[in-house]
């Protein structure tokens, strides 16, 4: 992967306008998530360790929302001889592309396959595990229900999926005091104040963040027996939910 640097809202700009995922965006992609989603390096490692122990035999894994496949290449990684499909599906074909031309390296007698699709509209079938690691806060919430029963009725029981969010939370205190210290945390991480206050007005639109406690809900209602937040840092959390 390359390590072009994120400087995407450095400058002034203009005309603000909604956060897109297009080929400037793909070019810095790995940069931007390093230093802007606390946590991404540890809950990537724990998609390879909780693949190793969750993946079934000539089943389905899917990364939606893949972006560059990082969580894909750490599924390949955390399988052993279990023959299975990983399927990556992400909407922007700039990512996509950039993706299919990573070196795969992985003696895994596994198949990767990458799509570029709408994770709405996609058809999902025995699957063992499922990622969504930073995705569904940019799917619309009205359809997150409905994609949510579709992904546990595809997962094969004993099978796990894994939801890595940013979050709100209702104590508005507690909101605007996480939201600070994330914003310390960017700063320290290289942003400047500028680049801090232009991204969010990008994203206002676009990510839509709801409380840990609405995501394990709609979890345990879409028919997991068992849904836990197993990393949270700020405002920023991981759950696995368990068919
Ligand atoms: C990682 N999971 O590195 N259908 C398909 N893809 C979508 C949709 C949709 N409806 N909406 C957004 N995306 C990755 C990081 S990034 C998170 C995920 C972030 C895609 C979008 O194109 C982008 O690539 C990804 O979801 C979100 O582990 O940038 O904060």
């Amino acid at each position: 992967m390359n390590n072009v640097t994120d400087r995407i809202f450095a400058d002034i700009i203009q005309k603000p306008a909604d956060f897109i995922f297009d080929e400037r965006v793909a070019s810095v992609f790995p940069d931007m998530v390093k230093r802007s989603i606390p946590g991404y390096p540890a809950i990537i490692d724990m998609i390879e360790t909780l693949t190793a122990r969750y993946a079934q035999p000539e089943t389905n894994l899917y990364d939606l929302g893949c972006s560059l496949g990082a969580a894909s290449f750490a599924m390949l990684n955390g399988l052993k001889k279990e023959r299975c499909k990983i399927i990556g599906i992400d909407s922007s074909s700039a990512m996509i592309e950039k993706c299919k031309k990573i070196p795969i390296k992985s003696s895994a007698p596994a198949e990767i396959e990458f799509y570029c699709a709408d994770v709405n509209n996609f058809d999902y079938t025995n699957a063992s595990v499922i990622i969504l690691n930073f995705t569904l806060q940019f799917i619309e919430p009205k359809l997150r229900d409905d994609l949510l029963l579709k992904l546990a009725s595809a997962l094969r029981p004993g099978g796990i999926l894994i939801l890595s969010e940013k979050v709100k939370f209702d104590d508005e205190e507690v909101n605007e005091l996480l939201i600070d210290v994330y914003h310390a945390f960017k700063k320290a991480n290289g942003y400047s104040d500028l680049e801090i206050s232009q991204k969010r007005t990008a994203l206002e639109n676009v990510l839509k963040p709801e409380t840990i406690e609405t995501h394990l809900n709609r979890l345990l209602k879409a028919g997991f027996k068992t849904a836990e937040v197993w990393f949270q840092c700020f405002n920023f959390s991981s759950m696995i939910a368990i068919k």
